[in-house]
């Protein structure tokens, strides 16, 4: 690291304390802008990159709600509204135990440069809370969301901030957190995107995600002549971005080998086939089941339970060509990295965001591996979260065709934006540079030309 790198982190980690994520986020992208800030002072003398670390607002607030037996119970609720410069805040909320400044930091940082990116007139922000949705009724889940939008309907507005799901968040929160909005303010509108399709929300907005990222590989696989048609794949996570990231590779040849959640991962050799993908959205999405069952009603698939502590998770020693980790932030460590790699995967699509630890980045950028960063990769579903927005302006509804052709036009369009400033910046084929420098530019750009604000 430079020393004028090392002195911007330093003082990102004093005005930060403790916030490792977001550091993590950050430093990624300032080690990428370097030579871009050299090139251009005029990002400099406007203190484009001191800007742009800061969030323009963050709000934090208590949520009570009342369970079943009548128990009262107190989560922190948070909305990060990082930067506006190229439309409303928009980005997920993450319901989770984990949550808390730092991740959600990281994540509204990461989604500026994602949104840019898309091309879709999109600022950046996220929020969330650290309730935990598994084991609640949908009473609850009901009841804390309407808690959770009564303070953040104040702060939000289709043209001011436009939240949607992430982790924990799905088609039943979003349903709540939409009524709860709609009867407070006594107005319907795109205050939210992944809505239900009969009150607004856009076909393929659930798909998204896991099919942009596979689109975003098949651009990737098409600059060395090749295809998914045959190869093996394994993905983490079986939510809303496995799910349809399996099923895309499916349907493009591929076969899946491997699926997870936060207990263990399930191994099929002969593959998750559309009946077994079904089965499994079926114990996720209306059960809320266990991956682990899996292994009891395929006899063919084993599970392996992961130690959290362990200094590698088995997922990623299963041999594949690709691997998308759909999960969560940092479940591709150093020597997972490093498994993957040894054992044939020259492809890695981050389906979640930043799954992949900085020395395994590096690994895979070392070894030629073709690698997706989130931002690019993921972007699909913030880019129909914006087509929604488009819907909802213009109170029309759009076929799965026409969404499904603009999400690969999207995709098309972010692989050749990162492909070619890679190669501008003399770093051919390395994503990462590719993305953060493309994306940073346009925001850094528009601040430029909206003045000091
Ligand atoms: P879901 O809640 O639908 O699924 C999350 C999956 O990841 C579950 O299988 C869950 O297991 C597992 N998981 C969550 N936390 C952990 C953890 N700490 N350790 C191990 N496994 C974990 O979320 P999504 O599929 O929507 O999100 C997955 C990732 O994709 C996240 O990083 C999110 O930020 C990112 N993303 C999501 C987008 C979207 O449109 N939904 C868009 C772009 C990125 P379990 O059920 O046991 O908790
Ligand atoms: O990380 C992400 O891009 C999301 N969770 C989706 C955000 C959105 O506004 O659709």
């Amino acid at each position: 690291m430079n020393s004028g790198i090392a002195e911007f982190m330093q003082r990102v980690s004093e005005r930060n304390p403790g916030q490792t994520e977001f550091h993590q986020a950050v430093v990624e992208v300032v080690e990428s802008l370097w030579p871009v800030l050299e090139q251009f002072p005029e990002y400099r003398s406007a203190k484009i990159l001191e800007r742009i670390v800061e969030p323009e607002r963050q709000l934090m607030f208590r949520v009570n709600w009342q369970d079943d037996q009548g128990e009262i119970h107190v989560n922190r609720g948070f909305r990060i509204q990082m930067n506006s410069a190229l439309g409303p805040y928009k980005g997920g909320l993450r319901f989770h135990p984990s949550v808390n400044i730092s991740i959600l930091k990281f994540l509204a940082f990461e989604q500026v440069f994602k949104n840019s990116l898309t091309t879709l007139p999109m600022g950046g922000g996220k929020g969330g809370s650290d309730f935990d949705p598994k084991g609640k009724s949908d009473h609850e889940v009901m009841r804390f969301c309407q808690s959770f939008m009564t303070e953040l309907s104040r702060h939000i507005g289709p043209n001011t901030d436009v939240p949607a799901g992430d982790i924990g968040v799905g088609g039943r929160e979003i349903g709540y957190l939409f009524g709860q909005y709609k009867r407070l303010r006594n107005a319907f509108e795109g205050v939210l995107t992944g809505k239900g399709t009969n009150w607004g929300g856009s076909l393929i907005r659930p798909e998204a995600t896991g099919y942009g990222a596979v689109y975003f590989g098949q651009e990737m696989l098409k600059t060395r002549d090749d295809s998914y048609q045959g190869k093996i794949v394994s993905v983490s996570g079986s939510g809303n971005v496995a799910q349809y990231a399996t099923e895309k590779c499916l349907q493009l040849g591929a076969k899946v080998v491997t699926m997870s959640d936060s207990k263990g991962f399930i191994h099929d050799p002969d593959g998750i086939d559309e009946e077994k993908l079904a089965w499994i959205m079926k114990l996720k999405n209306n059960r809320r089941g266990r991956i682990k069952e899996y292994a009891d009603h395929y006899k063919g698939a084993s599970y392996t339970e992961t130690d959290p502590r362990a200094d590698s998770n088995p997922i990623w020693d299963v041999p594949v060509q690709v691997a998308i980790p759909s999960a969560t932030q940092n479940e591709i460590n150093s020597k997972d990295g490093q498994n993957l790699v040894k054992n044939g995967c020259f492809c890695v699509l981050e389906g979640a965001n930043m799954p992949t630890m900085p020395d395994a980045v590096n690994h895979f950028i070392d070894n030629k591996v073709l690698f997706a960063p989130g931002k690019a990769a993921n972007a699909g579903g913030v880019a129909v979260s914006g087509l929604e927005m488009a819907q909802n302006s213009s109170r029309m509804s759009w076929t799965r065709d026409e969404v499904d052709s603009h999400l690969q036009r999207i995709m098309e369009s972010i692989h050749k934006a990162c492909h070619e400033t890679a190669e501008r910046f003399e770093c051919s084929g390395n994503y990462v540079n590719g993305a953060n420098i493309a994306g940073f530019i346009k925001v850094a750009d528009s601040m430029l030309d909206q003045g000091l604000v």
